[in-house]
């Protein structure tokens, strides 16, 4: 072989990113690319199932196994429509009750003016969906900000929706459902205890949230702003996020009367310029402890991973750290699965995208050392296992430890008692838990994000 070849091999493996760290100081993330040659994979949620689920703008659903990677193609959407600044098939969100209530929820558009959310029954023996109904129609869709993420929290369904694009007043127009965030029954109903009787409104004045995510109690929300000011928002009922007249915290003389006449919520963070904020996950982990307590922030102009620290009630962003810049090109979603590995998505098949030939890929990264995270040969070396589990739960024993709690997605305390290795699990619901354990004095000292199936 000549010189001038394995020269090129040599730089080739060396610049490959399929072999990429990412060295947080103490920890040592190793980052694998896990699939390629998707087609702008758009929102990723996980199930409880144990799956990855994810949409492709073209209107595909497919999940991927974590541990094998392997990707199942599980319906195609038959009526999406797909124009202007990669309009399509958007957002999905799964029932947290997966496995006994088997439905998931897809928002897209299916002309060039609307778009719609739909239910489908998820039907497991032919591995595909079916029964679809719609729960909301006729929303008024634009050539661009048309939102869009969805949270489930208890019988309730949230949803980021955009301005429109074309007509940015419709934000602050309490008659129209664009430009907020929206919360509503599982079956499209509006509920009794909204803030305006009648309508879906829980949160107005926003522009193009395209992240929205749970935790902390709280639910928090990524913003593009126009060429500055994009936002991370706290969602509070029925408060007022300013577009279009306030774009980032009130600092002028005109948004300063505005927000007082208004009670306009400001962002707890900005960026300017702007840099294109995508989805968001947070992280509560301690299998990669330096992100623990972390909003993790996909990125699309800027090509890269934000880790927003927060502080410990979750109401501040403490410190800002940029990963990933230019590595894998636009992310469109950050996912955070219960063992603490995080994957994400390229969106460098969209419109404004240069994509290279095994985009688009879904990246996943990891603590390699960290406890709970199942290895490629499928031991685990779990300080809390199995997960996800059904009946009993072993907590290995850890020097201090005095007391184990679990929480709910929603805060609420579901198991609090003296420290034992097995914590019954059997009466819990299934879903995402938190469980923490605690010492003599009820101070943290790990807290873990677990499935109970
Ligand atoms: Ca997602
Ligand atoms: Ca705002
Ligand atoms: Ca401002």
């Amino acid at each position: 072989m000549k010189k001038a070849a394995i020269l090129i091999i040599v730089l080739t493996s060396f610049l490959n990113p399929c072999h990429a760290q990412i060295n947080l100081g103490t920890t040592i993330l190793q980052n694998t690319v896990v699939a390629t040659n998707l087609n702008v994979p758009w929102d990723m949620a996980y199930g409880a199932d144990g799956w990855i689920w994810f949409t492709e703008l073209s209107g595909n659903i497919k999940r991927m196994n974590p541990d094998t990677y392997e990707i199942q193609q599980v319906f195609a959407i038959g009526d999406v429509a797909l124009f202007g600044f990669s309009v399509g098939l958007h957002s999905i969100v799964l029932d947290p009750d997966f496995n006994n209530s088997p439905y998931l929820y897809v928002h897209y558009a299916y002309s060039t003016t609307a778009s719609k959310i739909v239910r489908y029954q998820y039907d497991a023996v032919n591995n595909t969906l079916i029964n679809p109904t719609v729960i909301l129609g006729s929303i008024p869709a634009g050539v661009s900000h048309n939102g869009s993420r969805m949270v489930i929290l208890g019988d309730k369904l949230f949803i980021s929706l955009g301005d429109t694009y074309s007509a940015p007043t419709l934000a602050q127009n309490l008659n129209s459902i664009n430009g907020k965030v929206l919360r509503m029954n599982l079956d499209g109903s509006v509920p009794d205890d909204n803030p305006i009787p009648g309508s879906y409104i829980w949160s107005y004045g926003h522009r193009n949230p395209q992240g929205l995510c749970y935790g902390n109690g709280k639910l928090y929300s990524s913003e593009h702003g126009t060429t500055t000011n994009d936002e991370i928002n706290i969602i509070e009922e029925n408060r007022n996020y300013g577009w279009n007249v306030v774009e980032g915290v009130c600092n002028t003389a005109a948004e300063i009367t505005f927000c007082n006449a208004n009670n306009v919520k400001e962002p707890i963070w900005s960026w300017s310029p702007s840099i294109a904020p995508a989805g968001i996950d947070l992280y509560q982990n301690t299998a990669i402890p330096e992100w623990d307590n972390s909003l993790l922030v996909a990125v699309l102009k800027n090509k890269e991973l934000i880790q927003l620290k927060l502080n410990d009630e979750g109401s501040q962003i403490v410190e800002q750290k940029i990963f990933l810049v230019n590595t894998y090109g636009r992310l469109r979603d950050v996912l955070v699965v219960p063992d603490g590995r995080v994957f994400l998505c390229t969106s460098n098949r969209d419109y404004t995208g240069t994509p290279i030939s095994a985009d688009d890929r879904i990246i996943e990264l990891k603590n390699p050392e960290a406890l709970g995270v199942t290895n490629h040969t499928g031991e685990t070396n779990a300080s809390v296992y199995p997960v996800p589990s059904d009946d009993v739960l072993f907590v290995a024993p850890k020097p201090g430890i005095a007391f184990v709690t679990m929480t709910n997605t929603e805060g609420k305390t579901v198991y609090d008692a003296k420290y034992s290795d097995k914590v019954d699990v059997s009466a819990l619901s299934s879903g995402m838990y938190y469980l923490q354990l605690l010492d003599a004095g009820r101070n943290v000292v790990e807290k873990k994000r677990i499935l109970i199936k």
